[in-house]
């Protein structure tokens, strides 16, 4: 999807044997990347088809502006993680970038490494070699005190506000199922 130079071990920092840190690529279909991402939330139906076509819009953008990091565990072929970095170009801050982290998901047997620690890393560090004025990411409550330890800390008086336009889905604590929300009332609105 980009250069691999771009990860080098300066910016990785120590990666824990038996895994590497590189971009994701076409073959990753094949190892478990979609089902890695249905760990995050739904994923729907991606054929292999959909999964190139996308794969290539990404990698097309101009300046790049997609940067998919994935972790392979080197014994079994499988990816354990993946985290992605957007970057919005923008005109304020002198023609500035602001950077985002999206979809981060670490396999669930291989919680607990500090392998969601060492995507964040990489991310932000990626980021601050393009220059970006900012980045940021939206999470669950319960996985605030993960990032501040990585260095995020809430925007006092910024929010994030949202209008969703998939069916009324919300994902369960566990992430694996799915459960349909409670209609609104329409009264109520
Ligand atoms: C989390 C993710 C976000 C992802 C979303 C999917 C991070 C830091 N945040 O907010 O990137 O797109 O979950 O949930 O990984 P959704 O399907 O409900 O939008």
């Amino acid at each position: 999807m980009f250069s691999s130079a771009l990860l080098s071990s300066t910016l990785t920092g120590d990666v824990p044997e038996g895994f590497v840190v590189r971009p994701l690529n076409i073959g990753d279909y094949d190892k478990g990347f979609l089902s890695l991402l249905s760990q995050l939330t739904r994923v729907g139906d991606v054929t292999r088809e959909n999964f190139v076509t996308r794969f290539r819009t990404m990698a097309d953008t101009r300046p790049t502006s997609y940067y998919v990091v994935v972790i392979e565990e080197t014994s079994t072929h499988q990816l354990v993680g993946s985290a992605t970095l957007v970057l919005e170009w923008k005109f304020i801050h002198a023609a500035g970038a602001r950077a985002r982290i999206e979809d981060v998901v670490i396999r669930h047997d291989m919680r607990g490494r500090k392998l969601g620690a060492l995507l964040n890393r990489v991310l932000v560090s990626l980021a601050k070699l393009f220059g970006v004025y900012k980045i940021s990411l939206e999470c669950k409550d319960s996985l605030i005190p993960f990032y501040e330890l990585n260095g995020f800390k809430k925007d006092e008086g910024n929010n994030f506000l949202v209008q969703r336009f998939d069916k009324d889905i919300t994902i369960s604590p566990t992430n694996d199922t799915l459960e349909t929300a409670p209609e609104v009332e329409q009264s109520k609105i």
